[in-house]
């Protein structure tokens, strides 16, 4: 039985523990309702309130809402405000200047911690180092770095000038970094020698380098170096400088640059379904709001929480729920450099029971793994550590399959802990369905109902509501703060990407496929509607890595599908056609070995396909059409049972069909 089908018959109801309800920022489903009339009633001054009581603003909002230029939403737009004040020196001024910001643990286990004072001192002189250099308000500033105290400095430094900040995430090749600082036109670039991973030093300084020796970047004007491990690396006289450099003798405090709530806070680059990546916009103030009221609602934060987050900075979910959300509501969190399996499986466990972390938001991608590894090893199964620490759990990134729900709700969370199953995207700039912990009686593998003032809803192609029951395509009828306000220097894709004519062009096209139950209404994702693959929770555009194929020499044609897999959700399964003459056997393993760590340099690890395949050709229409349903259905190991009349050449399937 498929997943989905699991899902449909899925009746467990687990109701939100009595002493969470009785305490919780939400408490019950009355009061959920309540909040969703509130904003049926009134959506303008239910958002405008919730901003006002949220934000710091240094210039008050009268407008809430714009839609003259819809899709191109504005909101609160005449508000003026900082992110990184709202951040940092609001904490200071209301009484938790001592209070740790930050519990930082570095790979190896070395433990770091700042209090807000000093998070706040060393933003200040890095952003007054960042001035020095030239770097100014609306500059593009491209922060390559691992998991750090630092890289949250780097980005708050930047919203605390008002440049427009681009992580990219470490594991990136020289070829993607490259790309991004083009598209984003940054004139800086913010990186560390290296990055420390599961014991293995990895280059990052090195790959700037070659990122900017690939051509194109004359916008670039500095590098910043972090330096976490000694290692030698080359400086470039003029254009290199050390952060410790940087930041020597500044000023600790800063004025930060007020900027309007519409200025771009960062972008974001996210796969699509063409080849180029998408440099999701996303402004200051509604997002700013978004990312405090789902702290608030969806993860109940509360003084006394420590909330660990296991995303890396270079994804939304680190930017939301890292670098901004937790700092905004002056919240102590854990922020973890390494790896979940090092030096042990049992990493994550180990540091919720050291640090006493009360929420703990992971991937399910992460559970799986880590559901295998105590399989095995009964040593790093979390039965073995005192986790009574945790109140809440939470997952995102892809759908949770219910038997690994069960057990990170049974191991982790010891049957007492509400598990959020966050449904959200780069796009939406923070969570828009999912249980509220306080609230909702949860059913695994469903992210249950929309927070209140999210319109979501599932149509059909041509934008009308279906019943439920009925699947169809996941869409946001009408307009919220954090949502995406362009795409970077593409206006007109992201009009057609997310407000496609054929919806109407005002409503917001998720990428998803969802079905609503029948009786309760919950949501349930269905995967992706586009060609987007889902791997270990990152996405990636199928476009993306069949262009990073055909860019090498020997390949004339490449076809890339997803392929269920039962750790990383998905898998990446290439269909190769080379210019010579198909290969087999060892030669066919020696090429696809070639082909993996090609993809590997081009895009980065996380886009190696797992299989390779070899074909004379591929699966094709007679308007030559690459028909890719018939390959995931080989992919998958299935005979083909759909209608092949229509394929110009139905023999390749045969020889298709044998996994290399
Ligand atoms: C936050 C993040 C977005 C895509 C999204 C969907 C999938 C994320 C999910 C989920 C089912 C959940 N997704 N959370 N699917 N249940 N709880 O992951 O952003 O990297 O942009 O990915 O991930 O397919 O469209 P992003």
């Amino acid at each position: 039985m498929s997943d989905i089908e699991t899902l449909k018959q899925e009746n467990r109801v687990f109701e939100p523990p009595a002493e969470f309800v009785k305490n919780a920022n939400i408490s019950g489903m009355e009061a959920y309702k309540a909040m969703c009339a509130a904003a049926e009633r009134d959506y303008e001054g239910f958002w405008a309130q919730l901003a006002r009581d949220n934000i710091q603003w240094q210039k008050p909002f009268t407008k809430t809402l714009n839609e003259a230029d819809a899709p191109f939403y504005k909101w609160f737009e005449d508000g003026q405000l900082n992110v990184s004040y709202n951040c940092l020196d609001r904490n200071l001024a209301n009484g938790n200047a001592g209070k740790t910001a930050i519990i930082f643990e570095a790979d190896g286990g070395q433990v770091t911690r700042v209090t807000y004072k000093e998070l706040h001192d060393k933003v200040c002189q890095f952003a007054n180092g960042l001035k020095s250099l030239g770097v100014k308000k609306g500059d593009r500033v491209v922060v390559y770095m691992p998991m750090s105290i630092e890289g949250i400095v780097a980005m708050q430094a930047c919203a605390r000038i008002g440049a427009t900040h681009s992580v990219v995430f470490g594991g990136f090749s020289a070829k993607s970094l490259q790309e991004r600082i083009i598209d984003a036109g940054a004139v800086a670039v913010i990186t560390a020698d290296e990055q420390v991973r599961g014991g293995k030093q990895l280059p990052l300084k090195a790959i700037v380098d070659e990122a900017i020796g690939l051509g194109g970047c004359e916008h670039l004007k500095h590098v910043v170096i972090y330096q976490r491990t000694g290692a030698n690396i080359k400086l470039v006289e003029g254009r290199d400088l050390w952060m410790h450099d940087v930041v020597a003798g500044k000023a600790t405090t800063c004025e930060p640059e007020w900027v309007d709530a519409e200025h771009p806070l960062f972008i974001l680059y996210t796969s699509g379904s063409t080849g180029k990546p998408k440099g999701v916009q996303h402004s200051s103030g509604g997002y700013l709001l978004w990312a405090m009221l789902t702290m608030k609602w969806t993860f109940d934060i509360k003084p006394t929480d420590v909330f660990w987050c296991t995303a890396d900075i270079g994804w939304v979910t680190g930017h939301t729920y890292i670098t901004y959300g937790p700092l905004a509501v002056g919240a102590t969190q854990i922020v973890f450099e390494g790896v979940p399996t090092y030096p042990n499986a049992g990493r994550f466990w180990d540091m919720i029971q050291k640090h006493k972390a009360t929420i703990f938001y992971t991937a399910p991608t992460a559970i799986r793994s880590l559901i295998k590894a105590s399989e095995a090893d009964a040593d790093v199964h979390p039965k073995k550590y005192d986790l009574s620490s945790l109140r809440l759990l939470g997952s995102v990134g892809e759908p949770i399959n219910p038997e690994a729900w069960m057990w990170y709700y049974k191991n982790v969370g010891r049957e007492n802990c509400p598990i959020a199953d966050t449904f959200w995207q780069t796009e939406t700039g923070g969570h828009m369905i999912t249980p509220l912990p306080g609230a909702t009686p949860m059913v695994p593998g469903s992210c249950t109902l929309p927070l209140p003032g999210i319109m979501a809803a599932v149509v059909d192609e041509t934008g009308h509501d279906l019943p439920n029951g009925q699947g169809g395509i996941l869409v946001v009828k009408r307009p919220w703060p954090a949502m995406i306000r362009t795409i970077w220097g593409d206006p007109e894709r992201f009009k057609k990407s997310y407000f496609p004519e054929e919806l109407g062009g005002k409503i917001y096209l998720a990428g998803d496929g969802a079905v609503r139950n029948e009786q309760t209404g919950y949501f349930t994702i269905t995967g992706r509607i586009d060609d987007v693959l889902n791997v270990s929770g990152h996405r990636m555009g199928t476009m993306e890595i069949e262009s990073a194929l055909v860019a090498n020499p020997i390949v004339a044609e490449a076809a890339v599908v997803g392929k269920p897999d039962e750790t990383t959700g998905e898998s990446i399964c290439a269909f190769v056609v080379l210019k010579r003459a198909r290969p087999t056997g060892e030669e066919a393993k020696q090429i696809a070995k070639e082909l993996r760590d090609w993809v590997a340099k081009e895009i980065g690890p996380i886009a190696k396909p797992k299989e390779i395949r070899f074909g004379d050709n591929l699966p094709k229409t007679r308007s030559g059409k690459i028909m890719r349903r018939l390959l995931r259905v080989l992919a998958k190991g299935e005979q083909i049972t759909q209608d092949v009349s229509t394929l110009e050449n139905p023999a390749i399937l045969e020889q298709l069909k044998q996994a290399q």
